[in-house]
């Protein structure tokens, strides 16, 4: 930070003595985009001794008038201000990119910790798929239908759901409450059967 302050102070202090051309002007405004916020600028002649020295001898050989130099004042008063607006631009983007984070590592918390919350059975080709599953109490199961053919969800023992007749993309959902071992069927293909192990 120190030496973009120098940069920027000793421009300011140039073009308050009428030294600068534009191509001091386009410098000091890259190197201010560059580092960003953290920019301060310090149009206070005197900061910056090499370059004032420099300075002092091109502006005695130059003898600006006084309207000259409250042009360059100006001049570097405008750079000054901007190079304050950029900083204030990069910090208001960053603080923009950490909140969009934020909410993304939020709705990533919540996505696996309704994955955990959740069990997923497909019914395919008359089967339970996976056909055996372990889940804990209060884990939510749900069963989708992805055969042309319907099927339903009946329990045989351990527990006393039964859907509805599942159509194609259909879903039946069961939470159970206790640990238990449940077995279930589709009643209308008595082969097609699965089995839940429930623990705490
Ligand atoms: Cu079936």
């Amino acid at each position: 930070m120190s030496r973009l302050t120098l940069t920027v102070a000793c421009t300011a202090l140039a073009l308050a003595l009428g030294a600068c051309g534009k191509d001091d002007e386009s410098v000091t405004g890259r190197d201010a985009g560059d580092d960003g916020a953290t920019v301060t600028t310090s149009p206070t002649p005197g900061a910056g001794t090499s370059t004032s020295t420099q300075s002092d001898t091109a502006a005695a050989k130059d003898k600006p008038s006084a309207k000259d130099r409250a042009k360059a004042a100006a001049k570097a008063k405008i750079l000054a201000a901007s190079a304050k607006d950029r900083a204030k631009a990069a910090a208001k983007e960053r603080a923009r990119t950490a909140s969009t984070a934020a909410v993304r590592a939020a709705s990533r918390a919540r996505a696996k910790a309704a994955s955990k919350d959740q069990v997923s059975i497909a019914i395919r080709d008359i089967k339970f798929k996976p056909q055996h599953v372990a889940v804990k109490v209060g884990q939510k199961i749900t069963w989708t239908n992805r055969d042309m053919a319907p099927h339903n969800v009946t329990a045989k023992k351990g527990a006393t759901f039964a859907s509805e007749k599942l159509n194609r993309n259909d879903s039946f959902t069961y939470t159970p409450t206790k640990a238990a071992t449940i077995d279930y069927v589709c009643t209308i293909h008595p082969r097609q059967d699965g089995k839940l192990l429930v623990t705490k």
